[in-house]
């Protein structure tokens, strides 16, 4: 296998590694083989040698230095065997990992993530073009998950409510968003939205509900609104209860959504609705379809020719 990066590492000028990263295991474990020069037997040397390899390996591996811990071998020959862990940040799939700048293009300046912020962050890209779509006074977020949707919403709205049920989540969104210098334009709540719906009134209710987590698309069925279960409601309550609040929704959903149905919904409540397809490049030079964006109320624009 080549190696995936090598870096010489220097003390006041002096070489002391060569690093090879040969072997980036999905599971975020680097095995390094380091070949020291010019340490002697000093173990202060060694050591202070170790501490050069294991920051040049977080820069390189585009992660803060907080995040790693090494354990390390010396051998006899100069040569150091690490294995470093990266911590705070849980396995995420490969094709996620992949994906890290897309998801937060200022990913290296610490952004923090757990399981389910990986699978269902939205891309920065589209974050940022539904916030230009929801611009307003007060926008809610039911569901903020990591942040990347709030942090798009606090540039284009005046204030920014954040709700998400999970503890650690609430502080991995609260950090993220400082990352971004917008935390001052969000206030956060860690609770149930449903439960707390009867008690907000934001101008735009944007949500990206938890789609049944990485397996939403493998059944080769349709996704339906149904399918969503928070707080244990489905998608169509959940819908029925936002729009009952403001018409103005902005909803986040699989590609393989059926879109008659969401536009017999759209119907029935009496209200304008647009579904929106998000294209995004890939890497292979094309494009492709990541997911779609129902818009309601005022924030659906009137269909060409209407
Ligand atoms: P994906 O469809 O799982 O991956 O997620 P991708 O890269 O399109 O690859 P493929 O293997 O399916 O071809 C695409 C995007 O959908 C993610 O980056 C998230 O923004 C969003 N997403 C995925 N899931 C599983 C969820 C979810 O459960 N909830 C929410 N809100 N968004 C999700």
């Amino acid at each position: 296998m080549p190696p995936l990066t090598t870096a010489f590492i220097q003390d006041n000028e002096a070489m002391v590694a060569e690093v090879t990263v040969r072997e980036r295991m999905s599971d975020l474990v680097v095995v390094t083989d380091v070949t020291i020069e010019d340490v002697g037997s000093d173990g202060t040397a060694l050591a202070k040698a170790a501490m050069l390899v294991e920051r040049e390996l977080m820069r390189r591996m585009g992660l803060p230095l907080q995040f790693g811990s090494s354990s390390k071998e010396f051998h006899k020959d100069k040569k150091m065997a690490t294995e470093t862990k990266m911590h705070h940040l849980p396995a995420p799939h490969p094709k996620y990992w992949g994906q890290r700048y897309k998801l937060f293009s200022k990913f290296d300046s610490g952004v923090q993530m757990d399981d389910e912020g990986w699978y269902s962050v939205t891309p920065e890209a589209i974050a940022n073009h539904h916030a230009s779509r929801c611009a307003c006074a007060l926008a809610c977020d039911l569901f903020a998950g990591a942040g990347g949707d709030i942090i798009a919403l606090a540039k284009t709205c005046g204030r920014v409510l954040a709700i998400d049920n999970n503890h650690d989540r609430v502080g991995m969104a609260v950090h993220n968003a400082k990352v971004y210098g917008v935390s001052e334009r969000i206030d956060f709540i860690c609770g149930d939205s449903v439960a707390l719906l009867h008690s907000i009134k934001p101008d735009v209710l944007y949500m990206s509900p938890p789609w049944g987590g990485m397996e939403y698309n493998k059944s080769g069925k349709e996704y339906s609104l149904g399918d969503i279960n928070v707080a244990g409601i489905n998608g169509f309550e959940l819908l029925q209860r936002c729009i009952a609040l403001t018409p103005h929704v902005a909803l986040f959903l699989p590609r393989n959504t059926s879109v008659e149905e969401l536009a017999a919904f759209a119907e029935e409540a009496g209200i304008p609705c647009e579904i929106e397809h998000n294209w995004v490049p890939s890497e292979k030079g094309s494009i492709r379809l990541k997911a779609i964006t129902v818009y309601f109320g005022r924030l659906a624009q009137p269909a060409l020719g209407r």
